[in-house]
């Protein structure tokens, strides 16, 4: 409804923050780059068909003496986001929270008790701003009943295994992800295709959408959960990525954007749009009624790339120039 949306639909330009096990390996794997496709450095797992033994090694690579999710906080505070939407889970399947419900987590892997999403949930707390979190419900490439599009990592999973995955993973870490971190303003799923095209069920779906309005009613879903915009429970619309401009929609919607080219952490990206380029497409889409969602790909140690500062640095500086606050 839309009282519930409303500071959404307020709030128009958010921080995404592609951050996992992959950022660790940054668009490489032993000398070689992704491999065919997009450049998407978080898909290195299977596009590069690292065996999950190897895979999970990054973690050793995490340096918790410099990972600090407050200075994440702040550099969306400073470029006028309000929200911060951080991939809790990926296609990985790789929790990066503590997650009791899988030993498939960052913290366990990397032998630390921390827990990143603790921490920022409390810097979101201490700085005014929106968290939500995206959770990859449909593909999960670590569960032994988990799902690729293509079938060729996880192999062929027939329905009973796949809702073994669902019941035991994905209905447990959203109970957790809503119970352990304070108000969440949204969970950004991401499947791009119709439900009834692959091997998610509608039941499934409303489960998910039943365990979040039980939990935390506020909390908004957007279409990726696999459902169209106009389907009760679905609160807002994700556009293409990238996908700017060209929205005609009555309901409340956005587009997420990358500054480069992966939303990952990835060391071979050469090209990077300019700060005109983005306020263009933030501009454009809030002229169009809708929102921006821009990401950031902070490398293993947490720091965030300088191309991503100095961009968001001068949108802020922008925004409050010319800008409403
Ligand atoms: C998905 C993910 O596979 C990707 O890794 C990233 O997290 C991104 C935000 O979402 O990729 C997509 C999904 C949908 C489209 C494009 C990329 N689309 O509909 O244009």
């Amino acid at each position: 409804d839309s009282e519930k949306v409303k500071w959404f639909t307020d709030a128009r330009f958010g921080m995404f923050i592609h951050w996992g096990l992959y950022s660790a390996a940054e668009g490489i794997w032993e000398g070689e780059r992704l491999r065919n496709g997009n450049n998407y450095a978080e898909w290195i797992r299977y596009r590069n068909r690292i065996p999950e033994d190897e895979y999970v090694k990054l973690a050793k690579r995490f340096d918790w003496n410099k990972i600090d999710p407050e200075q994440w906080v702040i550099l969306a505070k400073k470029a006028g986001m309000k929200y911060i939407l951080i991939t809790a889970k990926h296609h990985d399947g790789i929790a990066i929270w503590n997650s009791k419900v899988s030993e498939h987590n960052l913290s366990k892997l990397s032998g630390t008790n921390r827990d990143v999403l603790k921490e920022l949930a409390a810097a979101c707390k201490k700085h005014g701003m929106k968290l939500g979190f995206y959770y990859s419900h449909w593909l999960d490439w670590e569960h032994p009943d988990g799902w690729d599009h293509n079938q060729e990592i996880t192999g062929r999973i027939t329905d009973e295994q796949y809702n073994k995955y669902w019941q035991g993973k994905v209905l447990p870490q959203l109970r957790e992800l809503l119970t352990n971190y304070g108000d969440i303003a949204m969970i950004w799923f991401d499947m791009w295709v119709d439900y009834k095209t692959t091997i998610v069920k509608k039941e499934q779906l409303d489960q998910v959408i039943k365990l979040i309005h039980e939990l935390q009613p506020a909390c908004l879903i957007n279409s990726r959960l696999g459902l169209p915009a106009n389907t009760p429970g679905i609160d807002f619309e994700t556009m293409g990525d990238n996908q700017l401009g060209a929205a005609y929609t009555n309901h409340p919607w956005e587009t997420s954007g990358t500054i480069a080219n992966s939303w990952g952490y990835n060391a071979l990206e050469n090209e990077y749009k300019s700060t005109s380029q983005l306020l263009q497409s933030l501009i454009g889409n809030v002229s169009l009624n809708g929102g921006f969602t821009l990401n950031i790909g902070p490398r293993a140690d947490g720091a965030v790339p300088y191309e991503d500062q100095t961009r968001l640095n001068d949108m802020g500086a922008w925004l409050s120039k010319n800008g409403e606050s």
